[in-house]
């Protein structure tokens, strides 16, 4: 296993646009367990493919507080959304930047497994929240894409003069 480094915002890598896996192998799974021990570690909720510079559809979750119940979403489709809701995000890739986003409240996406068998999951809460977050990532988004251009501003520099300094 390994811990992978995780872009930080606003690296242009993490524009890319993700491919969708055409087989699930024994390559997609070792990267699958080196993006759980880097999402443990960080610690974090979730974790795309995008954020360790790996551009194909690939994304995971763990809202569980014992870290037990890894959701894996390969080749992810949203196929239905509802509701409006509005909750406060972070990003492991934007570090220590806190913002509300406004995202549908109930989703279902359908996926292939680490196994490449296809599931269909309804979520909401925040489990809804994070795999829209996620999803976002495949498509070269970050949260801070959903806010104003002056907070955009604000944070970009924010993050760039804190990355000079701990050069
Ligand atoms: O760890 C994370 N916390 C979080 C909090 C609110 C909404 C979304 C998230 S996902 C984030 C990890 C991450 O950056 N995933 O891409
Ligand atoms: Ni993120």
């Amino acid at each position: 296993m390994a811990i992978l480094k995780i872009l930080q915002y606003p690296d242009p890598r993490l524009q890319k646009i993700a491919q969708p896996v055409k087989q699930v192998t024994d390559s997609t799974r070792k990267l699958i367990r080196d993006m759980a021990e880097t999402m443990y570690a960080a610690p974090g909720v979730g974790l795309a493919a995008t954020q360790v510079d790996v551009h194909q559809q690939i994304i995971i979750a763990d809202i569980s507080e014992k870290h037990n119940q890894l959701l894996v979403l390969i080749n992810p489709k949203l196929l239905a959304q509802s509701g409006d809701e509005e909750s406060e995000e972070g990003c492991l890739s934007v570090p220590g930047i806190y913002e509300k986003v406004q995202r549908a409240e109930k989703i279902t996406v359908s996926a292939l497994n680490e196994r490449g068998v296809e599931f269909t999951l309804e979520a909401d809460g925040f489990l809804a929240v994070c795999i829209q977050h996620e999803i976002d990532h495949l498509y070269g988004k970050v949260f801070v894409d959903h806010l104003s251009q002056l907070k955009q501003g604000r944070i970009r520099a924010k993050l760039i003069k804190r990355q000079r300094e701990n050069m």
